[in-house]
């Protein structure tokens, strides 16, 4: 697709810092697409005669990344179906599709491939909070969430993997000056205010 018709936000913090809820809020204020990585992985690893299926299973519990190219074709393709499809609807707002990319680029070869390759981001939005805030919201959405990563010890493999592996992706784009940080310690609410704040100025 014509990556001058897109406009993509990367969506990054810790496991639990609230991505996955904050897109959601920012797809009914902007009309996103929102795209999370994750979820895009979990889909294919439940697809029947997926050949990554088990590969993605290992790599999820063990908190470790998937080899890129799995991601980003994944990313790819619902971007371009996204692009199809919403021409009237979501993702799709003054001849552009907008796109919340959500838990991805989480390693240093992804970004620079899909930035590369696929198109740049506008931005990234980083939501920042403490380990022990993260580990106490996985531990209650495990309790119905079904996710085979949300128990004590894929949590502290997910963290070692953040500190070492994601964080340096956040820091190069800070040096981009493309890194927003919102505290997501905050209420639900209140981190959506300011993460609608942030969205707004950017968007114009
Ligand atoms: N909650 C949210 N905000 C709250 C607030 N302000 N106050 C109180 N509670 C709050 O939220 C988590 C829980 O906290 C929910 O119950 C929510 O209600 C509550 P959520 O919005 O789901 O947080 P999120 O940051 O999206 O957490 P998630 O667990 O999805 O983060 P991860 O980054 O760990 O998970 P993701 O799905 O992105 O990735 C999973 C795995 O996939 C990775 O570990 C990796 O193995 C693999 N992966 C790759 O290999 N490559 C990729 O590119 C992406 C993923
Ligand atoms: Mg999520």
């Amino acid at each position: 697709f014509d990556n001058k018709k897109v406009t993509v936000f990367y969506v990054l913090g810790g496991p639990g810092a609230g991505k996955g809820t904050q897109c959601a809020n920012l797809v009914q204020d902007f009309g996103f697409c929102h795209l999370s990585a994750g979820d895009l992985l979990r889909a294919e690893q439940n697809r029947p005669g997926s050949q990554y299926g088990e590969m993605i299973r290992t790599y999820i519990k063990e908190g470790q990344v998937v080899p890129m190219e799995v991601t980003i074709k994944l990313l790819e393709n619902a971007m371009k179906a996204a692009l199809e499809e919403g021409r009237s609807g979501e993702g799709w707002v003054d001849g552009k599709g907008r796109f919340l990319i959500d838990g991805f680029p989480r390693k240093m070869d992804q970004a620079v491939a899909f930035d590369e390759d696929v198109c740049e981001s506008r931005a990234v939005l980083f939501f920042s909070t403490n380990e022990e805030t993260m580990t106490q919201r996985l531990l209650e959405r495990g309790k119905t969430s079904g996710r085979e990563d949300d128990n004590e010890e894929s949590i502290r493999k997910r963290f070692v993997t953040y500190r070492e592996t994601t964080m340096p992706v956040i820091e190069y784009y800070g040096k981009k000056d493309k890194v927003v940080e919102i505290d997501a310690s905050l209420t639900i609410e209140e981190v959506h205010e300011k993460a609608k704040a942030v969205v707004a100025g950017l968007l114009n």
